[in-house]
């Protein structure tokens, strides 16, 4: 398999269960603003990563769909919940949140300019992104004070490793995903494990990530 990522992006969750799994896999670099290259395009041709290029399965993108996968290829370890549990439902809807919700938050905070033609209204943009954020983390941290993974499972799942990228992302907006005690105990506890800090040492990347921005 090979796993296609931007260093420090949404990737990383792919990459931390790809490293854990046991599974054999390639990670390949892709630089930033090399992703809309007709080379990266016909891997996928949204030119985002993840990709994943499996050689049974064909090209899996969409963070969660990747996560789904590297759990179902890795059975024994319990990624994934199993179906008909209620952790199971928890856990898809975590990732569904994650994509549909707290990704693209980041993405109006960080490159407002994609979402509003009018350069007079990029600050309010990320002023509302910021804000919805905010509100967001709260919620989470709200959730990490009566369960220690999100889904409510005994052990980490992939739904954590999703959720370990925004509260890495999180350090460096304000508030800070620090300033949400049962957040940022969730984030360093995924920091821990050994399949995190090889991730991030291969992606050549920190846990701290820059001062702002993506990375
Ligand atoms: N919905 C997609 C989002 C993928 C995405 O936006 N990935 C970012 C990195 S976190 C990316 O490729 N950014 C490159 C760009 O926006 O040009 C998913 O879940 O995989």
């Amino acid at each position: 398999m090979k796993l296609y990522y931007l260093a420090g992006s949404c990737a990383l969750a792919p990459h931390i269960a790809l490293e854990h799994s046991g599974l054999s896999y390639q990670a390949i670099r892709v630089e930033r603003g090399k992703q809309s290259d007709p080379s990266y395009l016909a891997i996928n041709p949204l030119g985002r990563v993840p990709a994943l290029v499996t050689p049974a399965h064909g090209t899996i993108t969409e963070v969660p769909a990747v996560l789904g996968y590297v759990a179902d290829m890795a059975p024994d370890l319990d990624l994934m919940p199993v179906p008909g549990t209620p952790q199971r439902y928890e856990a898809l809807r975590w990732m569904a949140y994650l994509s549909s919700t707290i990704h693209p938050a980041f993405g109006r905070l960080w490159r407002a300019e994609r979402f509003a033609s009018d350069t007079a209204c990029i600050g309010s943009v990320q002023e509302a992104a910021a804000k919805q954020l905010a509100a967001d983390f709260a919620y989470i941290d709200s959730q990490l004070a009566i369960r220690k993974w999100i889904a409510g499972t005994d052990d980490f799942t992939v739904a954590d490793l999703y959720l370990f990228v925004f509260g890495r992302l999180g350090f460096r907006v304000t508030p800070s995903t620090r300033d949400f005690p049962n957040f940022h105990r969730h984030t360093l506890s995924i920091a821990a494990i050994e399949a995190t800090k090889n991730a991030i040492t291969q992606q050549g990347i920190t846990l701290e990530g820059p001062k702002s921005g993506p990375g």
